[in-house]
């Protein structure tokens, strides 16, 4: 589209002070604020500012606790757990899972330059989270025999860093075929009166569309056509802060399949009633998911009555998406809504003047791909082990940050090794005295290291920086 006829698109939105410094602009600024001009859908925004479309409102008074599969006692001995696992294998040598990581946050909270898949997380090799994923992927596919595209969603500001990272490392052993990436949508800020607020005079104030808006930039990329074309069914969905994650998990996938559901989620019953974890509940007859941010506190510290939480099924951000769902939500009928959130956002005065808020001054969209839930057929949650899989960095210090990682996966590494018979002393937490590392190459859980280290031949010594491979 050109300037003439974007101008007036803008101009009939009440939105034509977007192109009020065009004519001193230079030709290479010029087109950078067209082509972002022309990424925003003025008939979605318009839709947004009336408040047409918007993930709030609704009466919380109905919520209920949604149902979920718990763990059982005896993993091994259920039968119904094991005819899941056994499922979700057939699914895996198929080929039709993919894994899919949605990695374009900006890591605000961490304080670290660079795309967070590159932050090295480890005990002893200090891998980044991308080599973690990469090497559980290549374990998956060497279990079952098969071959699992993985996705990786990247932001405008990280896209060309996170690219050049996995391309440096060779993918971390993957085949590069079998690695996609594509930059997630962007939304412009807007002032409370709706107007899109200019960061500089050749540039709109944009940010990312939000996780939810993975799904409709999968299908815009043309990647979510290569993978119906390669016959996946299923898209196993997690987040780039986690390397305790089952990237790739059998029992997961065979619950999913075998509830026929479209959407599948991972549970874990909260820490405490402040964890920043959305919960799973029951509401208007459907499954749906409510932001920490969203959960009144009357409710997010209700109990029942044994005295434990009551809304205690928490959010991890593990999912399995058929591939049904994200073609219909990413389609052009039912679509996820938007969240909108008061920021602070840098932009130009009336004057031209660039001035930085010290109080919220604008809106933000973003989409949240839990929302999908309550578009999906018989939804399903299954109970996980905080232990097993969930662990994020997201903090700098203190809670879900990289040393509570770090000791997360010093517990499991130990953990593993003393159900093996191996001597690893650990404190009251559980927590070992000295450094080592498990990698997925070598073993994914506790049954898996047993078998392995059962069939080495030499067992190493168990001191600090103990690595297996
Ligand atoms: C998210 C969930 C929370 C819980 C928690 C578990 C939301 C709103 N809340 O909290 O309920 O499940 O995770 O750890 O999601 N991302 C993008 N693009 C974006 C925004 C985020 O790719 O525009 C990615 C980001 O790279 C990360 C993930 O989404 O992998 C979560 O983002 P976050 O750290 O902002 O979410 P958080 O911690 O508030």
């Amino acid at each position: 589209m050109d300037f003439e006829q974007l101008k007036q698109r803008f101009d009939q939105a009440g939105q034509g002070h977007v192109f009020r410094y065009w004519d001193e602009l230079p030709e290479i600024e010029k087109a950078g604020l067209l082509s972002q001009a022309a990424e925003i859908d003025l008939v979605e925004l318009e839709g947004l500012l009336d408040g047409a479309e918007t993930g709030d409102g609704g009466s919380v008074s109905d919520l209920e606790p949604a149902p979920y599969i718990a763990l059982p006692d005896d993993l091994h001995g259920d039968l119904r757990w094991k005819a899941a696992r056994e499922r979700g294998e057939d699914l895996l040598r198929a080929g039709k899972v993919a894994a899919f990581t949605v990695a374009g946050g900006q890591g605000t909270r961490l304080g670290f330059d660079g795309p967070k898949g590159t932050f090295p997380v480890t005990p002893v090799k200090r891998k980044p989270l991308f080599r973690v994923f990469a090497e559980k992927i290549r374990a998956a596919e060497r279990v079952y025999g098969t071959s699992i595209p993985w996705l990786i969603m990247t932001s405008h500001a990280n896209h060309d860093a996170t690219v050049a990272f996995l391309e440096k490392n060779g993918f971390f052993g993957l085949p590069a075929e079998n690695v996609s990436f594509f930059r997630q949508g962007r939304m412009p800020a807007v002032t409370f009166d709706g107007k899109i607020l200019l960061e500089a005079k050749s540039s709109i104030a944009m940010s990312p569309d939000g996780h939810g808006g993975s799904l409709r930039a999968m299908v815009r990329s043309g990647i979510f056509e290569t993978l119906r074309s390669r016959g996946i069914e299923v898209i196993s969905y997690f987040q780039v802060d986690n390397p305790l994650v089952r990237v790739i998990d059998p029992w997961f996938i065979g619950f999913h399949s075998a509830q026929g559901s479209e959407m599948s989620s991972r549970m874990i019953p909260k820490a405490h009633p402040d964890e920043k974890v959305g919960v799973f509940c029951t509401w208007n007859g459907r499954i749906d998911v409510v932001e920490y941010s969203d959960l009144p506190e009357k409710l997010a510290r209700a109990t029942d009555g044994q005295g434990r939480i009551r809304f205690n099924s928490g959010n991890i951000a593990v999912h399995l998406l058929e591939t049904s769902l994200v073609e219909r939500v990413a389609g052009s009928g039912e679509t996820l809504p938007f969240h909108r959130a008061k920021k602070k956002v840098p932009h130009l005065d009336d004057a031209g003047e660039r001035v930085s808020p010290s109080e919220p001054n604008a809106i933000k969209f973003e989409m949240f791909v839990f929302d999908a839930v309550r578009m999906a057929e018989n939804p399903l949650i299954l109970e996980t082990g905080r232990e097993d899989e969930f662990s994020p960095v997201k903090n700098a210090t203190g809670e879900d940050s990289a040393e509570t990682c770090l000791r997360d996966q010093l517990k499991q590494f130990a953990r593993w090794m003393r159900a093996a018979g191996i001597d690893m002393p650990v404190d009251e937490n559980g927590v070992p005295a000295i450094r080592i590392e498990i990698s997925p190459l070598f073993a994914r859980d506790e049954d898996s290291f047993r078998e392995a280290w059962k069939k080495l031949p030499r067992k190493p010594e168990v001191r600090d920086g103990l690595y297996l491979e």
